[in-house]
């Protein structure tokens, strides 16, 4: 779940001075607070521009080692994703927001189904940067209208730190995952900022409580941590399946088994999500279509169908074509050889993506003589890239 270096959203309107303008900062924040959680959100801390540097170091160094991959939003400008002040040197206060998106259902338990699709919680529902952002500008209009400060809000997509920035406002801790953990929600919270030209008291950070805990490193299928707190993206699922454009690199097809848009292992193998409840709002809840979608329905997507389905849902950003690379590798996984035939029929689609994929999932599902057979035929292959999958898998 990441985006491009989207604009900021600059909400600075007319000085709209109303009451709140008297109250005391610490009112100020509590009065915030309230409004928070009427809006939905279900965590919120306060925390200043200057708390994040040693992240910022981390953060450079992990774009040194290249572990962003193909990312390049992430490498531009890096300054000022490292330091809130260089992204906007009127901020003064940082306010960080977390949703709780908890399942109501362990996301392990699709793993062991096959031929049906595993879509990581965050996408079974409506893309949360919409509904997380109408509430963000809400609320920062309330700020703008009590304090006359100007505010800007971020949800994921700008050049914002948002993990750090919430361990520093004491919304959780960056585990060994290196997602925020909290206490009270576990792995499952979505976050957003509203930085501000209002200066409010700040919150205590968070302290790690990792302990000797191991189990996010030790269930990662593609050993995407180099150490615990580090990721190597170019290792990981969600990397592999939403941002990477291109074909899948074969080190990793087996490894993601049936899983279709994104990854949860590392989140829903957290301890403390023994603390955590189902999300409270319906629109990021799991659609039913979307909780366990059968392979073969999927593989028969075209793009207008692939569009409806996937209406307002985040995996609509990938598009019909990586979408369908994707199934095509958890069809390979499947052991299911009654899938066969939707890959064969995806060989002679208009995408070479696709049709690399279906090469690499006939090879894995037909038996050996059969697939060579048909590999011999395959000779009419226009596009370079299919044409090294037809050799690769038949080598
Ligand atoms: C780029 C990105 C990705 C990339 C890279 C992930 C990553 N860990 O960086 C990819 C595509 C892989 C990805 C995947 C996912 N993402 Co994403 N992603 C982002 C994005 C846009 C930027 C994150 C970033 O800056 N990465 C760069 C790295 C360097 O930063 P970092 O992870 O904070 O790294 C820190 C640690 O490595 C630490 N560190 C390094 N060395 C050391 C050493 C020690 C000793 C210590 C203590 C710390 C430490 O310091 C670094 C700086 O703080 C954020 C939104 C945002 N604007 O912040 C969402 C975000 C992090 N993603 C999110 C989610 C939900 C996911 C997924 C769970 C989605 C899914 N189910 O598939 C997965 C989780 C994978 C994982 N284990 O991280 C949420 C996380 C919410 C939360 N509670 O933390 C965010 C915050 C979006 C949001 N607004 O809610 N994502
Ligand atoms: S999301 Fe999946 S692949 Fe990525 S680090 Fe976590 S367990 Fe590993
Ligand atoms: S699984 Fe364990 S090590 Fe990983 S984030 Fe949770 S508590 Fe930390």
């Amino acid at each position: 779940m990441a985006g491009g270096g989207a604009g900021v959203a600059d909400l600075c309107g007319p000085r709209l001075l109303n009451q709140a303008v008297r109250l005391s900062p610490s009112d100020l924040k509590a009065a915030l607070g309230r409004e928070a959680r009427a809006l939905g959100f279900d965590a919120i801390g306060f925390t200043t521009p200057d708390a994040t540097s040693e992240a910022g170091r981390y953060f450079l160094e992990f774009l040194g080692s290249g572990g962003h991959g193909d990312m390049d939003w992430l490498a531009t400008n890096p300054e000022r994703r490292a330091d809130p002040r260089a992204l906007w040197g009127g901020v003064r206060s940082i306010i960080m927001l977390g949703v709780n998106y908890g399942p109501d259902d362990n996301p392990l338990d699709i793993l062991a189904r096959r031929s049906h699709g595993a879509i990581s919680v965050y996408a079974q529902g409506d893309d949360y940067h919409d509904v997380i952002k109408k509430r963000l500008k809400i609320l920062a209009r309330w700020l703008n209208a009590a304090t006359g400060d100007e505010v800007k809000v971020f949800v994921d997509t700008a050049a914002v730190m948002e993990k750090p920035l919430a361990q520093a406002a004491g919304i959780g801790w960056q585990g060994k995952h290196t997602n925020l953990v909290s206490r009270e929600f576990g792995s499952w919270l979505f976050l957003g900022a509203i930085y501000s030209a209002t200066e409010l008291p700040c919150d205590d950070g968070e302290a790690d409580h990792c302990g000797s805990c191991n189990a996010c490193q030790d269930i990662c299928p593609t050993a995407a941590f180099p150490a615990p707190y580090k990721l190597d993206a170019r290792r990981c699922i969600s990397y592999l399946t939403i941002e990477n454009k291109g074909p899948i690199p074969h080190e990793f097809r087996k490894a993601i088994g049936n899983r279709i848009y994104g990854c949860d292992d590392c989140l829903a193998v957290c301890p403390w999500n023994k603390f955590a409840e189902a999300g409270r709002e319906q629109k990021l809840a799991a659609r039913d279509a979307l909780r366990a979608p059968a392979l073969a329905e999927l593989a028969r997507l075209d793009d207008p169908a692939f569009r409806t389905l996937f209406t307002k849902s985040p995996v609509k950003r990938i598009g019909r074509d990586r979408f369908i690379r994707n199934v095509l590798i958890a069809i390979g996984n499947s052991g299911d050889a009654n899938l066969a035939g939707e890959a064969q029929r995806l060989l002679d689609d208009a995408s070479p993506l696709v049709r690399g994929a279906a090469v690499w999932a006939l090879s894995q599902l037909m038996p050996r003589d059969a697939f060579a057979t048909l590999a011999s035929r395959s000779g009419g292959e226009p596009d370079l890239s299919v044409q090294q999958e037809w050799r690769a898998a038949a080598s």
